[in-house]
């Protein structure tokens, strides 16, 4: 969990106001005609802007003298930018800076054109204009940033101007919430002084994303929103396939599909059709990517058409402006980050909207692997916000996140306002929601058991413990003194003979005992509770699970009825 000094967030009243006001170009005709606008034109026109002509330090006001002999344009075409094995200290200190500010290789980026070509092999589905409307809404650009790196944040902007038709960009609203970074104040306003449709609006102090958000929709006119994050990248034909869906329904909420920008070479991937995800959660109200399940492949005839969604990642969306303030857009009373995704994907759903991934759409995202800002200290603001989101719109499984937490559920404000809203627009229960729309997702109440799984040999105060593991990969599981808290401790004994949380499965192939991505299959995986002996029995090596003598390890051994240290109890055990 990040943590970092703190900073006031008192109530949630946004200030701020325009720095710069952005000259209305809304009433200026397309480029390329009032009627259908020529789309291919269009195109090439932009391909040929897309040419970089200067050199990459011009673009960027940013100087940094590329290592010698380097490659010339680096970064084109979404291809991996690797820095020489052999750096001068000066460079190595300014790579490391770069990877302390941001937690991503800011020098590599600062390396790149901020308006570099991206690869573009769209499906030939995609690229046929006559599947959009041409009469497509036009859409502002929302973009929030807290101390974002300077190329980044260009290249973002960029990517949007150079690679979306003119007259479907309304305004880019870049808010910024309180950076304190310099190059972030003045020089970003003299550089975007140039760009009639970008704006900058400031907070008056550290919002967190979710309430700069708000502030950046009430400054919007378009009749669509667009939300990215301030480190993506737009490839070409991005905008239209959005749109469309918008034009066509305006409850539909639409994602792009997100690509990963690598964090170290800046190499975009392009994610094929058929590698598309859509987005689920587990009971600790964590976001998490699945393949598109078979029931809703089923419903298409291409990969290319658009997807349901139980849930979206948060950071990039389009959504009808109308529909965004009936759901009440967000909820102001979250801080800084998490946990908005599900609350707005909850309640598209849950009240009469759909929510989308569409294939023909890519953008890039810079994916990091902590966070690099100041959150709050002495603060669980992540829980705060699951906590608002449970007590709003999961009505009775909020208790299974409750558990996880060990229901220690802390200061989570007042919710009646959002509750109202809730009621006001009649919306559906979460039990149609997870019925209908995310029917995979295991439920901790349809298990034989859930909680701490506890051995009663050695004083009985030990269980079974193991942080959370990645998907696909092993991690060891073992034990710790029972602490009643959730967490590593909470466990889930499946009616198909798996122990279990959220997907990851106990595992034992015949040396340690495993957290492994869930199977199915059994086998490994299957574990029996032999109520009346107490004993966990595995499956294929018909061993039973115990712990040490010294109680800090695993192990799998002869069954032996007398043994209390191969006795376990389950909580919230249910026979039947
Ligand atoms: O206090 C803050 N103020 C901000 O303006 C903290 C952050 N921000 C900005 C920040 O500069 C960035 O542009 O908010 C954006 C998101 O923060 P990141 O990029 O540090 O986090 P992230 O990419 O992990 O964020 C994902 O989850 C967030 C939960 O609140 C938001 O929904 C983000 O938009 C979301 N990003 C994506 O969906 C991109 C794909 C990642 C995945 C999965
Ligand atoms: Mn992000």
């Amino acid at each position: 969990e990040p943590a970092g000094e703190d900073f006031g967030i008192n109530g949630n009243v946004i200030g701020g106001g325009a720095q710069k006001q952005a000259h209305d170009e809304a009433d200026i005709p397309p480029t390329v005609g009032k009627h259908k606008p020529d789309l291919e034109a269009e195109r090439l026109r932009k391909k040929a802007a897309d040419q970089p002509k200067k050199k990459p330090q011009e673009d960027s006001k940013k100087v940094i003298d590329p290592p010698a002999n380097f490659e010339e344009n680096p970064g084109e075409l979404g291809k991996p930018v690797r820095l020489p094995k052999e750096m001068s200290e000066e460079m190595k200190k300014a790579v490391d800076d770069g990877w302390t500010k941001n937690a991503f290789n800011q020098y590599v980026s600062d390396l790149i054109s901020v308006h570099r070509t991206l690869p573009d092999p769209r499906d030939a589905w995609c690229k046929d204009e006559a599947r959009y409307l041409t009469n497509l809404p036009k859409t502002d650009v929302i973009i929030c940033f807290h101390n974002e790196a300077w190329t980044v944040l260009l290249r973002t902007v960029h990517s949007v101007l150079d690679r979306s038709p003119e007259h479907l960009i309304g305004k880019i609203i870049l808010v910024d919430d309180y950076s304190d970074m310099p190059h972030l104040k003045r020089q970003l306003e003299d550089y975007f002084a140039a760009y009639p449709k970008v704006q900058i609006i400031r907070g008056q102090k550290r919002e967190g994303l979710i309430r700069a958000r708000i502030l950046g929709a009430n400054h919007a006119k378009s009749p669509v929103l667009t939300y990215l994050d301030s480190h993506c990248e737009c490839t070409e034909g991005w905008l239209e396939p959005l749109l469309d869906r918008i034009a066509r329904n305006s409850s539909t909420v639409v994602c792009p599909v997100i690509d990963v920008i690598n964090d170290e070479t800046l190499e975009y991937h392009y994610r094929d059709s058929g590698g598309v995800n859509v987005g689920g959660f587990d009971w600790n109200l964590q976001f998490s990517w699945h393949p598109v399940p078979e029931r809703e492949r089923k419903r298409h005839n291409s990969t290319a058409e658009p997807v349901y969604s139980p849930t979206m990642a948060g950071g990039l969306f389009s959504i009808d402006r109308e529909f965004f303030d009936r759901l009440g857009t967000y909820d102001s009373g979250f801080d800084i980050w998490g946990g908005e995704n599900l609350e707005l994907s909850f309640k598209t759903w849950m009240c009469g909207g759909t929510l989308e991934i569409v294939p023909c759409s890519h953008v890039g995202h810079i994916f990091r692997k902590r966070s690099p800002y100041k959150w709050r200290s002495g603060v669980n603001v992540l829980k705060k916000n699951s906590v608002r989101l449970a007590e709003v719109w999961m009505d009775e499984y909020s208790q299974y996140y409750y558990h996880r937490i060990g229901n220690d559920k802390g200061d989570w404000g007042d919710v009646s306002d959002r509750r109202k809203l809730r009621n006001d627009l009649k919306c559906k229960s979460f039990k149609w929601y997870l019925d209908n729309i995310y029917p995979e997702l295991f439920i901790p109440g349809d298990s034989v058991a859930h909680g701490e799984i506890r051995n009663l040999g050695y004083g009985g105060r030990t269980c079974l413990d193991a942080p959370a593991g990645k998907k696909h990969q092993k991690k060891a599981v073992g034990t710790y003194p029972c602490h009643r808290q959730g967490g590593n401790q909470y466990w889930m004994l499946s009616k198909a003979g798996e122990i279990r949380r959220d997907d990851s499965c106990l595992d034992y192939a015949g040396k340690d005992v495993t957290l492994f991505g869930c199977h199915g299959g059994k086998g490994n995986q299957f574990w029996t509770y032999r109520e009346n002996t107490k004993q966990l029995h595995h499956g294929t090596s018909g061993k039973c699970l115990a712990i040490s003598e010294s109680k800090d390890k695993l192990l799998m051994e002869e069954c032996n009825q007398s043994l209390s240290r191969q006795q376990w109890t389950l909580e919230n055990y249910d026979s039947s």
